[in-house]
């Protein structure tokens, strides 16, 4: 059993503040970055939109692998397309971390030295190209189900950040569905193909939300705060609820014999998913792991030159504005 995280102490230091503070999360209004915040606020943030953007950033090494051995031109431009836009995502990320004072070099050294997480769901190997589609569908989709509340949410870099990352999200998962749409209209081989990687991606899928509402400790802070609107076991259900209609329309099978409709709920019912498993990735014992950090480490290490050319370009053009300003 866990302990919920509540607003600790300090964080009521300034009486005034906080009622102001509180009075803007009441109203549903935005927290902008030059507003006081409660510390517990700051640092919840901090860790959860860095946690995002690494997320993003590692996120393209699964998909990322296919890029060269995509079955044709147009399958590889979109998925350079989606993978590009990943980065992207991650760039708006760090920059939305960066307004509450964090340090991106610093979250990447945090990220790197394995003090900060990224989603346990990019642990998982892509063997075939359809677990390119099925990224798109489930992955995608799930991501949806979870941001698109964060467009909502109650400070405001991170919920404008979404809009935009939602919007690229929604043309993720529709790329996913039609390859997979193509695939099932193909072969029997790539229908096959298609089953095999929605049995191995569906139960992961299940676990990009987090743990069971019982065992999240920082739900209840993040949902009094309004930075989290909804708990990780509602947005799993809605998943849930939006996927099995899909993947009807699609002719595939969810690996779940507890899977049904519940007629008085008006909605699905569904086994639990392996929560040793979800502990064990978030550990760092999932089947990529290694090599997800492994390659994450040496593209920071590649990368060095850029950083420090652009550190030295940037020092240029600053000397060079402070002699015109001096002249
Ligand atoms: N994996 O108290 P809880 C994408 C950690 S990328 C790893 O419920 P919280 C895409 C959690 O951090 C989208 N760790 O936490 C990219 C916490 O540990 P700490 C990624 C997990 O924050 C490329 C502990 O477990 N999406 O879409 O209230 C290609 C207890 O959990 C996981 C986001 O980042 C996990 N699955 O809720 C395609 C969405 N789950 O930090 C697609 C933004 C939990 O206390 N994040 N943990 O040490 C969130 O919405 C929330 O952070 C979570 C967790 C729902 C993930």
């Amino acid at each position: 059993m866990t302990t919920h995280r509540k607003p600790d102490a300090a964080d009521h230091a300034e009486p005034e503040l906080q009622r102001h503070f509180d009075a803007t999360i009441a109203r549903d209004q935005r927290v902008e970055p030059r507003d006081w915040m409660p510390d517990g606020y700051r640092r919840t943030l901090i860790r959860q939109i860095a946690q995002h953007a690494h997320s993003e950033i590692i996120g393209m090494q699964p998909e990322g692998e296919w890029i060269t051995r995509a079955p044709s031109l147009r399958r590889k431009a979109i998925l350079f397309a989606k993978v590009q836009d990943e980065a992207g995502h991650g760039l708006y990320l760090y920059s939305a971390a960066e307004t509450l004072g964090a340090d991106r070099a610093d979250l990447t050294e945090r990220l790197i030295e394995g003090r900060q997480k990224y989603s346990s769901i990019f642990n998982y190997p892509t063997p075939t190209f359809a677990d390119v589609g099925v990224i798109g569908w489930f992955v995608d989709g799930a991501a949806i189900c979870n941001q698109v509340p964060l467009c909502r949410s109650s400070y405001g870099p991170y919920a404008r950040a979404m809009v935009r990352v939602c919007k690229e999200e929604s043309f993720h998962q529709r790329q996913g569905y039609e390859l997979l749409s193509t695939m099932m209209r193909g072969t029997g081989a790539q229908r096959a193909m298609v089953q095999d990687a929605v049995d191995r991606w569906w139960w992961p899928s299940l676990m990009m939300f987090g743990p069971p509402d019982g065992d999240s400790p920082n739900s209840a802070a993040s949902m009094a705060w309004k930075i989290k609107r909804h708990s990780n076991d509602e947005l799993r259900q809605r998943f849930v609820d939006m996927t099995v209609p899909q993947a009807e329309k699609l002719g595939v099978t969810l690996p779940d014999p507890e899977l049904r409709w519940n007629e008085e709920r008006g909605r699905h019912d569904f086994g639990t998913p392996d929560w040793a498993e979800l502990t064990r990735v978030i550990r760092g014992e999932g089947p990529c792991n290694a090599q997800r950090m492994e390659r994450r480490r040496r593209a920071h290490e590649d990368g060095a030159w850029v950083r420090e050319a652009a550190t030295a370009h940037a020092a240029k053009r600053r000397a060079r504005a402070d002699e015109g300003a001096a002249a």
